[in-house]
């Protein structure tokens, strides 16, 4: 009975937050509506197309407004001009504060014409000329905006998350003067590394869960979004595993009616078709001031913001490129509170400090000209210490070198193992390991920072473990790993993960830590399809049984193993369903292997003085 109360008292408490949400809704809607007016245009580019664009234009006129645009490929719903965004900044300070807010739909999408290219090549060469690509649509229709749209200031600010952060990018190539702002956050640099690719291995679920709607065929303009397939159970794991090679997507569900999809399974390795899309080789010469944002648990663009920011902070003369990086999923900074990823706690809600002392400061500078605080040039979230640090450079020049080897004894030492040996496991593609404890889709986001005690207790994953931290030790930057493996057969992937081990007990009470003790926080996972090992265009099966040597690296941390803790490395096969299973049997191309394809390999990973298999990454002082 007392089971039945507490159960009912949860049901009121969760009603009752929910109706104060709906609440605060309620007020922020009003809040919109009674300080904006909203218009909606059909602006015409250099070819005569028009892109449907929704203005909101505060009515207060005492001072001049800047405006705040974001392309999107995700429509700029609802449309009709009594019909209202919830949410026209990235959070509601910038509402507040005003600005004359603008959304976009890009060429081709919903409602504005043309045609609709995914990840266009931007080709169309300086803005002079009438070839035209999302470069020249984003200065066409600055051009247009800062011409037409009354009482505006003069300057222009763009912001976006995903997809809207890479046509945010795409706006820095020959920028029109009026764009003096721009915020890439979790920007698509390169479709070959960001999202559903990652060193040649393919995310099934984020492919196949997007494009079933993103890529529907339809003719003309339509302002709404098309309905997806239904899904058929909640377990990812299960469905992925049913669904068998890749090339039955097609069979049991695409039915060759989805175009992006098609062209990605018929360009396996990076060759010229992807090559075009890497939006980094335009950006040498961004003239706005910029602020790259990024999540350290983003599972889907990780790699954007931060190449995105290597990119433009090294071919660009002048200082006008900053980086933030947050302890976030995936746009959580713009919303969520920022306080936890999954089971990790980051003690404060650090999106709400980022919109504040971070993200409005730096479009009230370049936008209003007021004298904020300036911006450091990378300001880092430290994970595991839980603190915000400021830097001159990203990563940290002033750092000294650390490698770790493989040894014997699920251990990591600082020298080679003088006894030599190696560690094997058997990966079998029908009991793959999963990338979460949890059920899901499969394309899910608290996984990443995931307790790892799952897989670490699976004899099909291999794990390494340091000495206890006697002080704590920040690692900053890249990991690269270096290991020399073997298998069976004649293709393997391999996952590292980068695991924080909590001491068993809590050294300011000695008593075992009930909440903390002995996790596995995931800090950072990598992978890298093994034919791809030496070139990401020329790929190539190994040799079954000849130790080879597999360089890559994890995509940079800034995380403290603190006094008492451990640095586990887990060596894996597979990640699934978040990433697809390789055969492990070698075939030109895996979106079209077949089911007698795929077969259980015994893989080895050497820690030997002859292949001393290491990884190595930099570590900062306090
Ligand atoms: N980068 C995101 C995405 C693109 C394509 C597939 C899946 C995810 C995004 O725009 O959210």
């Amino acid at each position: 009975m007392t089971k039945f109360i507490g159960l009912f008292c949860c049901l009121i408490f969760a009603s009752f937050i929910q109706a104060e949400e709906n609440k605060q809704e309620d007020k922020r809607a009003e809040y919109i509506r009674s300080h904006y007016a909203k218009y909606e245009y059909q602006i015409p580019m250099r070819d005569g197309t028009k892109l449907f664009t929704a203005v909101y234009v505060p009515y207060d006129k005492s001072s001049k407004y800047p405006i705040m645009m974001q392309r999107t490929p995700y429509r700029v719903a609802p449309y009709g001009v009594d019909k209202y965004k919830a949410k026209l900044g990235p959070s509601e300070i910038f509402e507040e504060e005003g600005f004359i807010f603008v959304f976009q739909d890009v060429r081709g999408k919903f409602m504005s014409e043309g045609n609709y290219v995914n990840m266009r090549p931007q080709d169309a060469g300086d803005k002079g000329g009438k070839a035209v690509d999302d470069a020249t649509d984003t200065y066409d229709t600055i051009d247009w905006l800062v011409k037409n749209i009354s009482n505006n200031n003069g300057k222009v600010g763009m912001w976006g998350t995903s997809y809207p952060g890479y046509y945010t990018s795409v706006a820095a190539i020959n920028s029109h003067k009026a764009l003096k702002a721009i915020s890439p956050q979790a920007p698509i640099a390169n479709w070959f590394y960001d999202d559903f690719h990652r060193n040649g291995a393919f995310s099934t679920p984020m492919a196949f869960i997007f494009f079933d709607t993103f890529d529907k065929q339809r003719e003309g303009q339509f302002a709404y979004w098309p309905e997806g397939m239904d899904a058929t159970t909640p377990d990812g794991y299960e469905f992925f595993r049913k669904l068998g090679p890749l090339s039955n997507v097609n069979k049991k569900y695409f039915n060759g009616e989805r175009p992006f999809w098609n062209e990605l399974t018929e360009h396996p390795n990076y060759d010229e078709f992807w090559q075009k899309r890497d939006v980094l080789q335009h950006l040498d010469n961004v003239k706005p001031a910029t602020l790259i944002v990024g999540g350290w648990y983003d599972t889907e663009d990780l790699y954007g913001p931060l190449a995105t920011y290597q990119k433009m902070s090294k071919h660009n003369k002048k200082d006008n490129v900053h980086i933030i990086m947050g302890p976030w999923y995936h746009g959580q900074w713009n919303r969520g509170e920022g306080d936890k990823m999954g089971e990790a706690n980051f003690g404060f809600d650090t999106s709400e400090w980022f919109q504040e002392h971070i993200l409005l400061p730096f479009f009230k500078h370049n936008l209003k000209g007021t004298k904020e605080a300036s911006l450091a040039k990378a300001t880092i979230f430290e994970t595991g210490a839980n603190r915000w640090r400021e830097f001159d450079t990203w990563p940290p020049k002033d750092a000294s070198d650390v490698t770790l080897y493989f040894g014997n004894n699920e251990q990591l030492l600082t020298s080679t193992d003088k006894q030599g040996g190696s560690s094997d496991y058997i990966s079998d593609p029908n009991k793959p390991v999963p990338h979460s404890a949890h059920t899901s889709s499969g394309w899910d986001r608290p996984y990443m920072a995931e307790d790892q005690r799952f897989t670490a207790r699976r004899t099909d994953v291999l794990v390494f473990n340091s000495d206890v931290a006697k002080e704590d030790q920040t690692i900053a930057g890249a990991i690269d790993l270096n290991l020399y493996v073997a298998t069976s057969q004649s293709a393997a992937d391999f996952v590292v993960k980068l695991v924080d081990v909590f001491p068993g007990m809590d050294e300011s009470t000695n008593k075992v830590d009930e909440a903390t003790g002995n996790r596995h926080e995931l800090v950072r996972w990598g992978i890298i399809r093994g034919r791809f090992r030496d070139s990401m265009s020329e790929p190539k099966p190994f040799e079954a049984n000849k130790p080879t040597l597999v360089n890559f690296e994890l995509l940079d941390v800034l995380h403290t193993i603190k006094r008492g803790h451990k640095l586990q490395i887990q060596v894996q096969s597979s990640m699934f369903p978040f990433m697809d299973m390789n055969p492990q049997k070698y075939v030109d191309n895996i979106f079209k292997a077949k089911a007698e394809d795929y077969v259980k390999a015994q893989h080895t990973l050497y820690h030997s003085e002859q292949y001393p298999s290491s990884i190595s990454f930099k570590v900062i002082g306090h």
